[in-house]
């Protein structure tokens, strides 16, 4: 069905979204998403703004701020990874940063403006003594009154519920592509790992952030194939972020056609429509991008974003640039 189509019908039924489908209904088919992001393009930016304004603060964004708690050497073969051992990347491994050392750089981000601080660390997943040391960071990030996110590999039974009850409010774990196209990216785990870890999170009573990676050569079929994965998780992920691949040479993905900007905003787009609820983070990848396109992206119903100079290994944009860009778009932290 495309959207044209739909014109009509939604005059008479406020609750109908662009694919026929009310706004809280599981089971989005790839075609039903394909159809979607090939839509007209103000057809789609249309929508996705109308489905983000039904559900949230249109001009509000939410402000992340991620630090790299252990920095590479990492043992998977995530194709997209400058933190993986085997590819020569020339990242710096960092064994794991002092609680002080995370709370003085929580303390600057909130100063800054960050509502939310997120811990990754380059592990296939975390060992207990891992978790231990985890659980002290979370405590004390939390103490400063700020949400934190902690994104650590695959976690084994009871790590979550640890997470949990040291005041983890989010883990992140991104399912990153569709299920056909997994392999072609990463060898050393499988799909049905990243759902099982997802599940003991949502288990565990922690809000779910979950999202992917456009720009890694797929088809627009796996880009529909990935938002219906995020769509169809009952319920759909609280957070998810869409990241634009960041080519880091050394990577297998390094030098790969660069995706169209345009195709990035139609995904965030579709993202919107299909988790009307979810907080859509446009993510990695800014820092290449020009300022209109983010825009774009902001119409297109993103209202998160990563917020500080730097992600995990690369750049992102200034604190002090994206305070003039979200006040250039009269747009205010949430
Ligand atoms: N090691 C843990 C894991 O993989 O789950 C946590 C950290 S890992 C770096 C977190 C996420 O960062 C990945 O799942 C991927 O989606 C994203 N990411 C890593 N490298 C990226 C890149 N070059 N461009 C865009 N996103 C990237
Ligand atoms: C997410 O979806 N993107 C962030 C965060 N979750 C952990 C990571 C992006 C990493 C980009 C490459 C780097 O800086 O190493
Ligand atoms: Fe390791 Fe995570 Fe990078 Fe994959 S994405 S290589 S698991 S740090």
């Amino acid at each position: 069905m495309t959207l044209n189509s739909l014109t009509a019908q939604e005059k008479h039924d406020d609750s109908m979204n662009i694919s026929g489908k009310t706004q809280d209904t599981l089971n989005w088919s790839v075609t039903d998403i394909e159809a979607v992001l090939g839509a007209p393009f103000n057809d789609l930016l249309f929508r996705a703004q109308s489905v983000h304004r039904q559900y949230h603060d249109a001009n509000g964004v939410q402000l992340s701020t991620l630090i790299s708690v252990k920095t590479g050497g990492c043992p998977e073969d995530c194709g997209y990874c400058p933190q993986a051992a085997r590819y020569h990347t020339g990242v710096d491994n960092q064994a794991m940063l002092s609680t002080d050392e995370v709370v003085t750089a929580a303390m600057a981000a909130k100063e800054k403006g960050a509502s939310r601080f997120c811990m990754g660390a380059a592990w296939r997943g975390p060992k207990q003594r891992d978790i231990e040391k985890m659980t002290e960071m979370v405590r004390a990030v939390k103490a400063l009154g700020m949400e934190t996110c902690a994104t650590l590999g695959m976690l084994k039974s009871g790590q979550a519920q640890q997470l949990r009850e040291a005041g983890l409010d989010y883990y992140n774990h991104n399912l990153d592509t569709a299920p056909e196209f997994y392999e072609e990216i990463i060898t050393t785990r499988q799909y049905d790992d990243r759902l099982d870890t997802l599940q003991q999170v949502r288990d565990a009573g922690i809000n779910v952030c979950c999202g992917g990676i456009v720009g890694m050569g797929e088809t627009r079929r796996s880009r529909a194939g990935l938002i219906a994965q995020l769509a169809n998780l009952n319920p759909y992920p609280e957070s998810v972020p869409i990241n634009h691949l960041v080519q880091v040479r050394g990577t297998p993905l390094y030098g790969i056609d660069a995706l169209d900007p345009l195709e990035f905003v139609r995904t965030i787009a579709a993202a919107r429509i299909t988790m009307p609820k979810a907080m859509v983070r446009l993510s990695a990848g800014r820092q290449e991008m020009p300022e209109a396109v983010q825009a774009l992206c902001f119409l297109a119903g993103a209202n998160s974003i990563f917020y500080g100079d730097k992600l995990l290994t690369t750049a992102n944009p200034e604190a002090d640039r994206d305070q003039a860009l979200l006040s250039k778009l009269g747009l205010h932290a949430l």
